[in-house]
């Protein structure tokens, strides 16, 4: 079942950086995920194809006006139930809206398909949620200049979760946040470089040791770096031993 990702937004052009790239590229080129683009300029009917215009009450900036995007958003909703989907999750993404995390991408994942609205401007009218129920999410707090960004984000991390979108050399089971934790240090040749050396258990071939050791190093710095991440996750017997030697071996105990 190929999910399809709808996305309506004003510059369908930038989605070239995800849809002609990498894993993201593979799996787009390789049907294992469709994605289509509506325009709201599209939609208009004036010889300027106008999308935006003042804000009721004046200040700066302008607003993305109700009826191109409730157009190009019912185009999406009848793609959509032409193909069989009948109610698609919306989902806006707003810096209104509640923070993008593994969890949330999981959760969306699940959907056979979703409409994505990009905004721009100082975001859109705000009747367009009477006609069109939506999920708001966003990237994280800081200030981007529209939803482009974090609908490609959104998508780029929803086909990493799609069986087979990763190659060999990845694995959906060991990214960062598949099981909670930071990722473990990396090295590759040559074994010394300007006289550092990599940790020789790395060159031992014991893949047991390999593991524990990457383990006790994605352990130990998730404890450094991201404590909040160690809250909700109950730590097994072995993780609690792993991350106390390599607090022994940091010296960085208590
Ligand atoms: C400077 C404009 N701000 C006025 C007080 C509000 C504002 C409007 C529109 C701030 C950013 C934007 C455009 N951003 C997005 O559309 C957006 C976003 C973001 O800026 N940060 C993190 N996630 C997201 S999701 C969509």
């Amino acid at each position: 079942m190929t999910p399809q990702y709808h996305v309506v937004t004003l510059f369908p052009a930038l989605f070239t950086a995800l849809t002609e790239y990498g894993v993201s590229g593979r799996a787009i080129r390789n049907k294992l995920v469709e994605l289509k683009f509506w325009d709201p300029r599209d939609f208009t009917s004036d010889s300027y194809r106008t999308v935006d215009d003042r804000p009721f009450g004046g200040g700066p900036g302008m607003v993305l006006m109700a009826e191109p995007l409730d157009l190009a958003l019912t185009a999406a909703k009848t793609a959509l139930r032409r193909a069989g989907i009948t109610q698609p999750r919306l989902v806006y993404l707003s810096p209104q809206g509640r923070t993008l995390n593994q969890t949330l991408v999981e959760e969306l994942a699940r959907e056979p398909a979703l409409v994505l609205l990009a905004g721009r401007y100082e975001g859109i009218d705000e009747r367009l949620f009477a006609r069109h129920p939506m999920a708001e999410v966003s990237i994280g707090d800081y200030v981007l200049s529209g939803g482009e960004l974090p609908a490609m984000v959104l998508m780029d991390a929803l086909i990493r979760t799609i069986p087979g979108a990763l190659g060999h050399a990845d694995s959906a089971s060991e990214d960062s946040f598949a099981d909670g934790l930071l990722d473990c240090p990396h090295y590759t040749r040559p074994e010394v470089y300007l006289g550092g050396e990599a940790p020789p258990v790395l060159l031992s071939g014991n893949h047991g040791d390999v593991a524990r050791w990457r383990l006790k190093q994605g352990l130990g710095r998730t404890w450094q770096r991201r404590p909040d991440l160690l809250q909700g996750r109950p730590l097994s017997r072995e993780e609690q031993n792993l991350l106390d030697e390599f607090r022994r071996e940091t010296g960085d105990t208590v």
